[in-house]
């Protein structure tokens, strides 16, 4: 069965990285705290570029109540209203790739190379769901193919012992048939 993973490790890392900036500062992570800390060689490890960088290109988006500070609650309502709306195709690339996001490559590509078909209400956007609804689709599809291919080979089997030893069966019984009937 194919499976085509989650993005809750995207926003798991958004949160993370929120987190590592938070417990640096003790103003709160506004966006010279981000950049601070993006530039700090020894958050290398601990920060993760990509996750940081979506913060900081966001700001404003995030800042909601515009006082430049991200809040945890804040934070909470992009996560949530992620999960809720989903990613475009821009954001997965981005946040995907980040090394962060719990999704090997191959699960990357597969989600990059159906993405249009996994988003069913055509709002650009994937959510945990539509990759859910899309992974038992295309597990539905391959029990199908099996199945076509399981019948397919069922039928050549039986053909094949018909025309080779099991001829015998079918047509001992075929003229034991002509043989009844011709007698009476
Ligand atoms: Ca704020
Ligand atoms: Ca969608």
């Amino acid at each position: 069965m194919a499976n085509y993973g989650s993005l809750s490790g995207i926003y798991a890392g958004l949160t993370n990285a929120y987190s590592v900036i938070a417990s640096q500062y003790e103003d709160g992570v506004t966006l010279d705290n981000i950049l601070d800390a993006r530039g700090n060689t020894s958050n290398a490890t601990i920060l993760n570029g990509s996750f940081a960088s979506y913060l900081q290109n966001n700001f404003a988006s995030i800042d909601k109540d515009g006082d430049g500070t991200i809040s945890s609650d804040e934070m909470t309502t992009l996560t949530n209203n992620l999960s809720t709306q989903g990613l475009t195709r821009e954001q997965f690339a981005q946040l995907a790739l980040s090394g962060a996001s719990g999704l090997s490559t191959s699960t990357i590509n597969n989600i990059l190379e159906h993405f249009d078909e996994m988003d069913t209400n055509g709002d650009g956007r994937i959510t945990n769901a539509e990759i859910a609804a899309f992974d038992v689709n295309s597990a539905k599809q391959e029990k199908l193919d099996e199945f076509t291919h399981k019948f397919a080979t069922d039928m050549s089997t039986f053909y094949g012992d018909d025309s080779s030893s099991g001829t015998a069966g079918s047509y001992s019984m075929l003229s034991y048939r002509y043989k009844k009937s011709s007698d009476s």
